[in-house]
């Protein structure tokens, strides 16, 4: 860890040949269970993994921001004037650059809920990650989450977390144009060392739930299937929109209003596809509260059938599986995890597997072996530990 904080140092001078002021992180971050019940205000309980984007930065005495990247020798370079336009400030920039659109976006955004970017100076910042991009552990939360902490402090703003969270959502939102809910930046952000965030997306609050994994002999497998996914991308956008039709069709303002009762009782008003996908919501938002209740009731031990049961709902329900997910599921509880689930927004990404340490190895050879059988690209597969949120490291 300390070496990629040396790394982002180095890469810092050697773009912009001046030391930073500072070095501050933001972890990605693994969704133990609450799957696209954010956007329908509901429940979700990620935590922050311990793979994380490093932020070097230094404010300038002009108005220039440039934004660079230990993954490409380009830097990218705008007026912070020009960001204050939106997202069109980056017409210019080459394609190759446009993962720029996360940092300039969470300038921007600052500036949308109520900094004033014209009278605060522009920055240089380079950024080194360890966190897997493309495989559903929120790459881009962690890179809006450390440059959020980052400029929070050298522009003396003094937002609260949760408004860190409004800033980095409206970034991915309205500059980056991907309509997810809050569960990434959040997790990103607000998360605890040891513990899993409780989080209600409608009001915001969240609170932790210990995860006491190592108590238990326990340890969370990740299991990168390599098939990449995009939430810009019209599939995400389309599971929102039927759940956006079943809560008008239901009279309701957003899903997690909705109990099971009243959702088997309204079956007939939907179709059968929209009722599918609102079944897995209501159904998922008892699963993220039962397993608060089983963690705080029985600890990690408890949990691997509601996990499950979340993976089976969101393949039949809410059709966001893959036949790649769906395997390393299969083989994962096969061979020895007491629960396993696709984790994050589908389509592609990771696996989760609960697994008892003693049998880490067998899983993932069995899944090695499962994985070529179906001539499927081999997955990457590694640990992850709950971790803290997005903080200053030098
Ligand atoms: C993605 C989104 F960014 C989140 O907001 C959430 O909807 C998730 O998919 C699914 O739970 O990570």
């Amino acid at each position: 860890m300390s070496e990629l904080v040396d790394e982002t140092r180095t890469g810092f001078e050697r773009r912009y040949s001046y030391a930073p002021s500072g070095i501050w992180s933001a972890p990605g971050r693994v969704n133990l269970i609450g799957e696209h019940t954010d956007y329908n205000e509901g429940f979700v309980l990620p935590f922050a993994i311990d793979r994380r984007t490093f932020a070097a930065l230094a404010l300038r005495d002009d108005d220039i921001v440039r934004v660079s990247s230990a993954a490409s020798d380009d830097v990218v370079e705008v007026r912070l004037a020009d960001v204050t336009a939106g997202a069109s400030s980056l017409a210019a920039v080459p394609a190759d650059g446009r993962w720029a659109g996360y940092p300039l976006g969470v300038a921007w955004a600052f500036g949308q809920l109520g900094a004033d970017l014209a009278g605060l100076p522009g920055f240089d910042v380079h950024f080194d990650s360890d966190v897997p991009i493309g495989a559903g552990l929120s790459s881009s939360a962690a890179i809006e989450g450390a440059l959020a902490v980052a400029l929070n402090e050298v522009w003396r703003l003094g937002f609260d977390g949760a408004r860190l969270v409004d800033v980095c959502h409206r970034a991915e939102n309205d500059f980056v144009g991907a309509p997810t809910g809050i569960l990434d930046q959040s997790a990103s952000l607000l998360s605890q060392e040891g513990a899993a965030l409780f989080l209600d997306c409608r009001d915001g609050s969240s609170e932790p739930v210990d995860l006491r994994l190592e108590e238990s002999e326990l340890a969370i497998l990740v299991i990168d299937t390599k098939v990449t996914h995009d939430h810009a991308s019209g599939d995400y956008a389309a599971r929102r929109a039927s759940c956006e039709a079943a809560a008008r069709e239901l009279g309701v303002r957003a899903l997690r209003d909705v109990t099971w009762p009243q959702l088997l009782e309204a079956r007939d008003r939907l179709d059968g596809v929209t009722y599918r996908r609102a079944r897995h919501i209501v159904t998922e938002n008892q699963r993220v509260l039962d397993t608060v209740a089983a963690l705080r009731a029985d600890g990690p031990d408890a949990i691997g059938d509601l996990m499950f049961a979340s993976h089976r709902s969101m393949r039949d329900d809410f059709e966001i599986s893959t036949p790649e997910l769906d395997l390393a599921v299969e083989i994962a509880l096969n061979y020895g995890a007491i629960g396993a689930r696709m984790t994050g927004g589908g389509f592609g990404g990771s696996v989760i597997a609960l697994t008892p340490v003693a049998a880490i190895t067998h899983v993932q050879v069995a899944i090695d072996g499962a994985f070529a059988e179906h001539g499927y690209t081999g997955p990457e597969m590694f640990l992850v530990w709950p971790s803290q949120g997005a903080r200053r490291d030098r």
